[in-house]
């Protein structure tokens, strides 16, 4: 399989679990500006959306949207503990915050990414990450290393991939420190390291 991705973008979090699940795979980086492929493949055909991440099975089924990436990843490998199992509260929970991070915290991000965004409405968006850095902050205060059951899972990925544009965009960490040590934590996963470095990070 195949993940086509942007180094630091959100397709981050399923490179990280493709290497927690030891999984075969090979990557390929993706300009999204010009839609061309780092092989100069026609992006738009593998992706019409346009945007990382995608993951291709095969050249006729292809994975878009990262959560319903990061979902089929963990559900093939159970031994893997990423997804609790089907049915569970555990697992309700990960989806939870899973969605969370899709809906409300990675897309408040996204004025703070664009170059056109006006200095309000940049102002706004900190605001809502904040709050919502706030709310992730307040779940680790009770010293708990990961989201739920105290077991990393494929929130956990996606919330610190995520976290982890504070620094591109001035946003510090310093007021949330439990989600700062969390983010500190994930970062020094053998995966993250393995990930970001192979995503060309550093
Ligand atoms: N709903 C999509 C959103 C994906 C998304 O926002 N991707 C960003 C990177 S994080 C992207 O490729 N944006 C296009 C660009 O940066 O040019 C998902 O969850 O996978």
């Amino acid at each position: 399989m195949k993940l086509y991705y942007k180094p630091g973008a959100c397709s981050l979090a399923s490179h990280i679990l493709l290497k927690e699940i030891d999984a075969d795979f090979e990557i390929e980086s993706v300009n999204t500006s010009t839609g061309i492929t780092e092989t100069g493949d026609d992006y738009t055909k593998i992706n019409p959306k346009g945007y990382v991440p995608a993951l291709a099975l095969r050249k006729d089924m292809v994975i878009t949207e990262g959560p319903a990436i990061l979902q089929y990843l963990a559900d093939l490998t159970p031994k893997s503990q990423m997804l609790p199992s089907l049915g569970s509260e555990s697992r309700v929970k990960v989806i939870e915050h899973l969605t969370y991070v899709s809906s409300e915290l990675h897309k408040a991000f996204s004025p703070l990414f664009n170059p056109a965004t006006d200095e309000t409405t940049k102002a706004q968006a900190k605001n809502t990450v904040s709050k919502n850095l706030e709310y992730f902050n307040q779940i680790f205060s009770d010293g708990r290393n990961y989201l739920v059951d105290n077991k990393v899972s494929i929130a956990d990925l996606y919330l610190f991939v995520v976290c982890n544009w504070c620094s591109f965009v001035g946003i510090s960490l310093e007021e949330t420190p439990h989600l700062s040590s969390f983010v500190s934590r994930m970062a020094n996963r053998p995966s993250s390291l393995a990930a970001m470095k192979a995503g060309g990070l550093f």
